[in-house]
C-alpha cells in the first residue's frame, strides 16, 4: 500500500541581511548584502522543507516574506504535491502576473515543498528527481566586480585558489562594462596574466550596453579565449541579444532574468543566445527549472546555473545539457553545512532534500 501523502501544515518566512565579504559591483548596480528570505515549510508528518530566496536588495526582504506567508496560508492542508501547488498558486496570480515578488515567493514555496518531499522520501533532491548527485564544474563568481585593473589581478588569484570550503576553481567570472572599452580590455589583460592560462574567464556586462555599442565592444572580446559574455544588453531585449549574438565570436550567455520557462522559450525563439543560465528562483523553483531544462535538451543548449549553488548542484545533476555552476558563498554564514567545491567541482550536499540547515544563532544575528 502506498504510504500516506503528507499535508502542508505551515509555512514560515524570515528575512536576513548578511554583509557580503566582497560586495558585487556590477555595471547594473551594486549588491553589498545577501538579503535572503528563509522559507520553512512544515508538513503534517513534522518534516521541515527549507529553501531561501535571494532578494537582490534589503528593500524587498520583508515584502517577499509576507507574500510567502500569505501564499503558505492559502495551501495549508493541501497535499505535499509541488506540481499541484504550482498550478494552484499560478492560478491565484493569473491576473497579477507571476513576475517579480509574486514569482520569487512562489519559487521559495516550490523549492521548500520539493525539499520536504525529498526529505520525506529520505533522498537527496537529485535522487528524488530520478538522477544522482554528480560533481558539477563550478566557477567562482564571488567578487570580481568593477574594481579596476590595479586590484583585479590579486583578487583573481585569490578567487581561483578559493578556500577550505570551495577551491581549485577552473574558471572565474569577470564583470565588465567600465566607462570605456579600453578599461574593459585593461582588466581582461590584467586578469588573464594573473591566471597564467590555467584558469578560464567568463564575462558579464549586466545589461549595460546599447545593442549598437555591444556589437562594437564584443568584437573586441574575440581577442580573448572567453567561455562566454553574459547579458550585454537589456535582459528582456531578446531580439537585440539575437543581433549581438549573430555578430559575436564569443558565445552569448543569458537567462538569469528569465521569469519561468515561458520567458526562456521566447529567448530561444529569438535566437538570443548560445548558452542559457537559469536562476533557480526566477525560473520558477525546482518545477520551473525542470521545464526549462527540458527546453534545452532537444536543442543541445548548454545550461548553467545563476546563484543558489546549493539547490543548483542537485538540479544541474538532472539537467541533460548541464554546463557550469555559478558558485557564490553568500548564504554560507547562515548554513550549518555549506556547499563544498573540491578541485573546482561542486558537490551537492549529501543529505536528504537540498541539504539546507539553518544555523539559528547566525540567523538571529543577521535577522532583519
Ligand atoms: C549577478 C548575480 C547576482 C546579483 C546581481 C548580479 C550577476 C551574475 O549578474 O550573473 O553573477
Ligand atoms: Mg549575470
Amino acid at each position: 500500500m502506498a504510504s500516506e501523502i503528507p499535508k502542508i501544515k505551515s509555512v514560515r518566512a524570515r528575512g536576513v541581511n548578511i554583509p557580503m565579504a566582497r560586495p558585487l559591483v556590477t555595471a547594473g548596480g551594486t549588491v553589498s548584502t545577501a538579503s535572503l528570505v528563509l522559507v520553512d515549510l512544515e508538513t503534517s508528518q513534522g518534516v521541515v522543507g527549507r529553501a531561501y530566496v535571494f532578494a537582490f536588495t534589503p528593500m524587498v526582504v520583508e515584502p517577499i516574506a509576507m507574500v510567502v506567508e500569505r501564499l503558505g496560508a492559502s495551501i495549508q492542508g493541501d497535499s505535499l504535491a509541488p506540481l499541484a501547488i504550482e498550478e494552484k498558486l499560478r492560478r491565484a496570480f493569473r491576473l497579477l502576473g507571476p513576475q517579480g515578488l509574486t514569482g520569487m515567493a512562489m519559487a521559495g514555496i516550490d523549492m521548500a515543498a520539493w525539499d520536504a518531499l525529498a526529505k520525506t522520501a529520505g533522498l537527496p533532491l537529485a535522487r528524488l528527481l530520478g538522477g544522482e548527485p554528480l560533481p558539477i564544474p563550478a566557477y567562482n563568481s564571488n567578487g570580481m566586480g568593477l574594481i579596476g585593473a590595479d586590484k583585479a589581478p590579486a583578487e583573481a588569484r585569490e578567487l581561483a585558489a578559493g578556500n577550505d570550503v570551495a577551491g581549485g576553481f577552473r574558471a572565474i567570472k569577470v564583470r565588465l562594462g567600465y566607462p570605456t572599452m579600453d578599461e574593459d580590455e585593461e582588466v581582461l589583460d590584467a586578469v588573464e596574466e594573473a591566471l597564467n592560462g590555467e584558469v578560464a574567464m567568463m564575462t558579464d556586462y549586466n545589461q549595460c550596453l546599447l545593442v549598437s555599442e555591444a556589437k562594437t565592444r564584443i568584437a573586441m572580446l574575440d581577442d580573448w579565449d572567453l567561455l562566454w559574455v553574459e547579458e550585454p544588453t537589456r535582459a528582456d531585449d531578446y531580439a537585440g541579444h539575437g543581433e549581438i549574438q549573430a555578430a559575436s565570436g564569443t558565445p552569448i550567455q543569458l537567462g538569469e532574468n528569465c521569469w519561468g520557462p515561458h520567458d526562456m522559450a521566447k529567448a530561444l525563439e529569438a535566437g538570443s543566445c548560445d548558452l542559457f543560465m537559469a536562476d533557480a528562483v526566477k525560473i520558477g523553483g525546482v518545477t520551473g527549472w525542470l521545464r526549462a531544462a527540458a527546453l534545452a535538451e532537444p536543442i543541445g543548449m548548454p545550461f548553467s546555473s545563476h546563484t543558489f549553488p546549493e539547490v543548483s548542484a542537485h538540479l544541474l545533476s538532472v539537467t541533460p545539457t548541464r554546463h557550469w555552476l555559478e558558485y557564490v558563498d553568500w548564504a554560507n554564514p547562515i548554513l550549518k553545512t555549506p556547499l563544498r567545491v573540491e578541485n573546482g567541482q561542486a558537490l551537492a550536499i549529501d543529505a536528504p532534500g537540498i541539504g539546507l540547515e539553518w544555523d539559528e544563532d547566525a540567523v538571529k544575528d543577521f535577522s532583519v
